[in-house]
């Protein structure tokens, strides 16, 4: 035998996987890797400690909402006044005490806008549930902290609209990614597009929007919250599920809530100057659905950057990348400026969209 050798290490440099992430990486970069990995390991059995702990208070607590001692409520809104829950139907406004408000001081994602939380018979919150899915984004201020939007949601509704503002391929790429890494359905909506009859070009380019991202397996719905068009369809993706409206500011958002439901919600005129939304709806806020369901009203952001994505794993979310760069010369093709690279000639032939090569492009850069 010639020396040592990591037995992981041989298989792996024998078998040239690309699905395996850590291929690519040089001895020094596998090293750091493996380093990570242990650290990583260490703070799993700290965690598995508290798991236990925080297990134990839950069952207790599960004890008491059996005996009706605890009720189970769903956050509807978090406001200066305190955090309002819908309680069987109706609005209560509920507090934090003790050790949860402590937690809070901590963790700033503590409670958010769709969480289940059980309630006391003083109206003080003594459980929230585990989330089964979030809506997050990298801080707008504090890039490196995750900014939670909503959780125990079904479904993004990523709403966009044709004109006034225009359309943006890219940020619904990046609200994909949010949406299926924070496991969530989605479903594309398309806003305003009673604004088309005298648009020739936003036609077009709505067109060609809807065959590409329906080609990707995508819900598309084309709707006017203005005209009442399409809205039967959206309430049929919306019954029986958490929905969350999500998208730029102005696209119609709390419009389409309104046309939906018949609730008032405040909306504004896009500014004509620069064809951007007033920032109206200032915060998240869950909607009981009468036909049965929920949905949340979102204000629109600025800029929306992707929690925790690293550049390898970006790939995973263009599936057509993905199929495309098997015939690239280099296994760890970028697709940004190797020679033989097939996806580059894919874009160039029109058999990738270059709309989607393009946020490809912009992410990784930014990533
Ligand atoms: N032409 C047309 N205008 C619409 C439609 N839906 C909404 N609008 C207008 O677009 C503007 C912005 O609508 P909002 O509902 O306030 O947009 P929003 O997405 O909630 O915006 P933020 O709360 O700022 O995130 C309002 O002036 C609406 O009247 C539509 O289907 N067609
Ligand atoms: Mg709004
Ligand atoms: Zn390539």
């Amino acid at each position: 035998m010639s020396g040592w050798q990591d037995p992981f290490y041989s298989i792996t440099s024998s078998m040239p996987m690309r699905d395996d992430p850590d291929h690519y990486l040089t001895r020094k970069e596998r090293r750091h890797e493996k380093k990570r990995a242990g650290a990583k390991d260490r703070s799993k059995f700290k965690k598995t400690d508290r798991d236990k702990r925080e297990k134990k208070t839950a069952l207790d607590m599960h004890a008491r909402l059996k005996k009706k001692e605890l009720k189970r409520g769903r956050v509807l809104a978090i406001t200066p006044e305190g955090t309002e829950v819908d309680l069987e139907g109706e609005k209560a406004l509920v507090t934090l005490r003790g050790s949860l408000k402590k937690e809070q001081g901590k963790q700033k994602n503590l409670l958010i806008v769709g969480d289940f939380v059980w309630i006391e018979p003083d109206y003080a919150i003594a459980h929230v549930e585990q989330r089964r899915s979030v809506l997050s984004r990298r801080g707008h201020i504090h890039s490196h902290r995750q900014q939670l939007i909503a959780a125990n949601i079904d479904q993004v509704l990523i709403t966009v609209s044709v004109a006034s503002p225009p359309l943006k391929p890219s940020l619904v790429d990046r609200y994909i990614i949010a949406a299926l890494k924070g496991k969530m359905d989605l479903v594309i909506v398309v806003n305003k597009i009673d604004l088309l009859k005298e648009k020739k070009e936003e036609r077009f380019f709505f067109d060609a929007f809807v065959n590409l991202y329906s080609a990707l397996g995508f819900r598309v719905l084309g709707v006017s919250a203005e005209k009442n068009q399409g809205l039967t369809a959206l309430k049929k993706e919306m019954t029986g599920k958490a929905s969350v409206f999500s998208g730029q500011s102005g696209v119609g958002k709390s419009s389409l809530i309104n046309a939906i439901t018949g609730l008032g919600l405040a909306t504004k005129e896009v500014i004509k100057k620069t064809q951007k939304g007033a920032h109206t709806t200032a915060q998240a806020q869950l909607i009981p659905l009468t036909f049965g369901g929920w949905c949340i009203d979102t204000p629109g952001i600025r800029s929306f950057g992707i929690w925790d994505l690293e550049r390898r794993d970006l790939v995973v979310y263009f599936p057509e990348i993905t199929e495309g760069a098997k015939e690239c010369r280099y296994p760890n093709c970028t697709h940004l400026h190797e020679p033989g690279c097939h996806v580059q000639k894919m874009v160039e032939s029109g058999a990738i969209s270059a709309l989607r090569f393009a946020s490809y492009k912009k992410l990784i850069h930014e990533l």
